[in-house]
């Protein structure tokens, strides 16, 4: 198992985000990086690589370009135009009838941005530049022959579209793994009459993820599947129900299943197994798994109650597709508990 680390994630340090109507100490911390370090450390994971330099082209395959150049300025426009230093943040939404892609900072940052959890501070950019380079080096290892890695990415990535921020999340880091993993791959063949995935992206955080979703919903070369608490009670409320199917030359290519509330170890592990049977009915050459933790039970943002062994199941499941595997962090804020999780899912993937 390879482990990459993200150098510049400790730049990205917003002072708060607003969830539920409440101003809240931005969950999504430096501090998470540090502590799943520190655990895959001491549990005596190979010492982290730092990520390959940051290769643009394949970043712009999945976002748009203005949407890249606007991350990338927002936060020196946005003081630049006098307004408070300490996040780029909307508060004015273009929805029903206004006009959106108007040019001030305060109309692009609620044109780029869905939610109120990613304020942009002067490190965004070059964290999440970063982080989506640790995945891409993840992906680079499995094409030249690693059968594993591990991308401590931070930021976050799954809630990212193409020319959307939210969710903690500015690029896709597992969406931009995955696309250069299905363009830079030899995999091919039919089966059925139906053409398998090249890649799979497996989403065990417990928010659908949305961004990566949209990114592939009409692709036939990537698949997609999310276990995530049901959209009709939880975030993101407006995707990830089980009707999505894909569209297009993707219908078919991506497999939503919603969950109840309170889930336990047991109920998790038996819709993993639909997800994974899934996953090995379209015959991919690489998987992609967006590794949240917030499915924990002591998770603040998340309402299921998995316990730290579950991890470890999980792993060793997944590990029984027998494929080239890109693990990328996503979410996870039970802060003392998040380390030796991420350690039971490698541990466990790798059979210890
Ligand atoms: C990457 C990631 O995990 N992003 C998650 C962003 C979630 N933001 C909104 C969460 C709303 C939580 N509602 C409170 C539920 C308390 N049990
Ligand atoms: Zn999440």
């Amino acid at each position: 198992m390879r482990i990459i680390t993200n150098p510049e994630q400790g730049r990205h340090d917003p002072p708060f985000e607003i969830l539920d109507g409440q101003v809240t100490p931005y969950f999504e911390a430096p501090r998470r990086a540090a502590i799943i370090a520190a655990a895959l450390a001491e549990a005596g994971f190979p010492a982290p690589e730092t990520p390959r330099p940051p290769n643009l082209d394949a970043i712009l395959a999945v976002h748009a370009d203005h949407y890249v150049a606007y991350l990338r300025h927002a936060y020196e426009r946005w003081v630049g135009a006098g307004r408070p230093p300490e996040a780029v943040l909307p508060c004015t939404f273009p929805l029903r009838g206004m006009r959106a892609g108007t040019a001030s900072p305060q109309a692009q940052a609620a044109s780029y941005c869905f939610d109120l959890s990613a304020p942009i501070v002067a490190g965004t950019y070059a964290a999440a530049l970063g982080s989506a380079a640790a995945a891409l080096t993840g992906a680079a290892l499995l094409l030249e022959g690693e059968r594993a890695a591990y991308a401590l990415c931070r930021p976050p990535g799954h809630h990212a579209a193409r020319a959307m921020a939210g969710g903690y999340c500015y690029l896709n880091n597992a969406a931009i793994a995955a696309h250069h993993l299905a363009t830079h791959s030899q995999a091919s063949g039919s089966f059925w009459g139906m053409s398998p995935a090249v890649v799979a992206v497996l989403d065990i955080d417990i928010h659908h993820g949305n961004g990566t979703q949209a990114i592939f919903y009409e692709r036939s070369d990537v698949f997609f599947v999310s276990l995530h608490a049901d959209p009709a009670r939880e975030y993101p409320y407006y995707l990830g129900f089980a009707d999505e199917r894909g569209a297009g030359a993707g219908e078919g290519y991506n497999l939503n299943l919603p969950l109840p509330a309170g889930l336990d170890d047991e109920a998790y592990l038996a819709a993993l197994e639909t997800a994974l049977e899934a996953v090995a009915a379209y015959s991919p050459g690489y998987l992609v798994v967006s590794a949240g933790f917030d499915t924990f039970g002591g998770d603040p943002l998340g309402d299921m109650a998995l316990t730290t062994p579950c991890y470890a199941r999980i792993g060793r499941r997944i590990a029984q597709l027998g494929l080239p595997t890109l693990f990328v962090q996503e979410g996870g804020y039970a802060i003392t508990e998040l380390g030796r999780n991420v350690v039971a899912l490698l541990a466990g993937f790798e059979g210890n």
